[in-house]
């Protein structure tokens, strides 16, 4: 199987992934912790494009000038070495106590202060990395009690973050974009901007609003019960496809940061179908977590099963739309006729009223009792998706 990633396949990882310890909220790790600079070499060799980090991911928190100088030198060096790329860089708002209530809503508003800081300095350093994409996740951005968060003066402060951290990106002249990452609950009981849609709402009323997009993630929206390829078809429509984090869920319960394709494959298959041929350029990039059962040896290998698994699914798309079973199930199913504006060039209601054939001639019966021929279509894509065809 030709499934052997290289850098133009565009594929990135982020820091935390490969080097999550496996700690969870009932056990402790079971692996040691990973270098970056190690990690940066390992992606190189297994054929990845770049890697992208938290702040805390390089720099310990709380980590004197002196020290961060020399963690961000080693990676750097490593980065030379091995020609990866960072296209990507976040901020970690979530894991030290002092964001236990939220970082931009956090009522506390010194905190809410401390956090557009820590931004700043890590986009500063996002910057000189050559990161054009920046990434927020509000994963403590939310409450567990709806009495505690005055949800309507939250998202007035998670705006006045985002337009006072944009305005900062403008004047310094940075070429980078922000990416606003969904996720309805975990760490938090209820998170704010829980879908790809109520993000979208949301960037219409900033400031820069051309300035920021998204960066869903397969797992956040299957574990709210959504239909992910119907979520980044949407964010591609409204031009807001800015980066892509891609895992494996099943089914609606806690984030399960599986590879790509472990959980809902079908909807991956139409998922990379979508990226391979929908203008998206941006990285792909997989955020997930290594299995706590596996050891390092495992981590390596799932890294692998990531770009592999994405690679495969590339192929198995693209012959699914080469052939021509699928293509006469495709002109059956009248998929194409949808890009057919519905009135003519130069039509009106006006005219559309004065055409019989519209109604007064139309038979909804007939047309009714037509069968669509989805299911064959979706039969023989799940008979490529097997290797089957
Ligand atoms: C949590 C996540 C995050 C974000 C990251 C920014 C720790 O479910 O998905 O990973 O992706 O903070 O990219
Ligand atoms: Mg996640
Ligand atoms: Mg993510």
């Amino acid at each position: 199987m030709p499934a052997t990633p290289s850098p133009a396949d565009k594929f990135t990882f982020g820091l935390w992934t490969v080097g999550w310890p496996a700690n969870d909220p009932f056990g402790d790790p079971t692996r040691p912790a990973l270098d970056p600079v190690e990690t940066v070499h390992r992606l190189a060799e297994l054929g990845a494009y770049g890697v992208t980090f938290h702040d805390d991911d390089l720099i310990p928190f709380g980590a004197d000038e002196a020290d961060r100088a020399k963690h961000i030198e080693r990676f750097k060096a490593a980065l030379d070495e091995t020609g990866l790329k960072v296209p990507m860089a976040t901020t970690n708002l979530f894991k030290h106590p002092v964001f236990k209530d939220g970082a931009f809503t956090a009522n506390d508003r010194d905190v809410r202060r401390f956090a557009l800081r820590k931004v700043m300095r890590n986009l500063d350093l996002a910057a000189e990395l050559g990161a054009h994409t920046y990434v927020f996740w509000g994963g403590r951005e939310g409450s567990e009690s709806d009495a505690a968060k005055d949800v309507r003066a939250a998202l007035d402060r998670y705006r006045e973050g985002l337009d006072t951290l944009a305005a900062y990106v403008t004047d310094r002249g940075y070429d980078l974009r922000f990416a606003l990452e969904p996720k309805p609950n975990e760490p938090r009981g209820d998170i704010l901007l829980p879908t790809v849609g109520h993000a979208l709402a949301f960037i219409g009323t900033l400031e820069h609003a051309d300035m920021v997009g998204l960066n869903p993630e397969v797992g956040h929206e299957q574990m709210a019960g959504l239909n992910f390829v119907h979520g980044i078809a949407q964010a591609l429509w409204h031009g807001k496809l800015f980066h892509i984090d891609l895992n494996g869920q099943r089914g609606a319960k806690y984030d399960q940061d599986l590879v790509f394709g472990h959980g809902d494959l079908l909807n991956a298959f139409f998922l990379v179908d979508l990226l391979e041929n929908g203008g998206y350029e941006g990285p792909r990039h997989f955020d997930y977590k290594p299995a706590r059962t596996e050891d390092i040896t495992g981590v390596w290998q799932s890294a692998a099963a990531n770009m592999r698994t994405y690679l495969l699914l590339k192929e198995r798309a693209a012959a699914f739309r080469a052939d021509p079973e699928v293509q006469e199930a495709f002109a059956v199913a009248r998929v194409a006729e949808l890009a057919t504006p519905t009135l003519a060039a130069g039509e009106t209601y006006a005219d559309l009223l004065t055409d019989r054939g519209a109604f007064e001639d139309f038979d909804p019966d007939a047309v009714g009792a037509r069968g669509a021929g989805f299911v064959r279509l979706n039969q023989l894509a799940i008979e490529h998706l097997m290797g089957a065809r």
